[in-house]
């Protein structure tokens, strides 16, 4: 008697469990975009902590195949500043994994510009996210979303 009572309990426990882990599961797509927030349009400045901002660009409209994606970076005056790093991963977010191409390091160029090649594999909807560090320290986190 005293083990079916043990085990429909046990039973009860697994069941409550799995519930409980399903809405996290669901959720972790939301949560991962909200680490990386949305940024201005191209073009536009982006806010880098107080002191510096990012303007982001590609050197035609993405489209099907290879686009160069450039990253500047500005002190608050309008300098130029080279001394971060820059990481880009593009993917399909109704696809995740699918073309992920994992964190790729921009690379600076002479003029000063970080920049990557992102490869479009498919028509659809893409997104590149951003991460820029100082110091080996995470300092700012964006991302991108268009259409091909
Ligand atoms: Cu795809």
């Amino acid at each position: 008697m005293i083990c079916t009572k043990k085990l429909i309990l046990l039973i009860l426990l697994a069941l409550f469990l799995s519930l409980l882990s399903l809405p996290q599961s669901i959720h972790a797509g939301a949560e991962q975009s909200a680490a990386y927030p949305s940024m201005a349009a191209p073009g536009k400045k982006v806010p880098i902590g107080n002191d510096h901002y990012l303007i982001y660009g590609f050197d035609k409209k993405p489209k099907l195949g290879m686009v160069i994606m450039k990253v500047e970076i500005f002190t608050r005056d309008g300098r130029k500043d080279t001394s971060f790093e820059v990481k880009g991963d593009s993917d399909m977010p109704s696809m995740r994994g699918a073309h992920a191409s994992g964190d790729q390091a921009f690379k600076v160029s002479k003029k000063g510009d970080y920049l990557l090649p992102v490869n479009i594999v498919m028509p659809g909807d893409w997104e590149i996210k951003l991460t820029i560090m100082k110091d080996g320290k995470v300092v700012a986190r964006g991302r991108y979303n268009f259409d091909v």
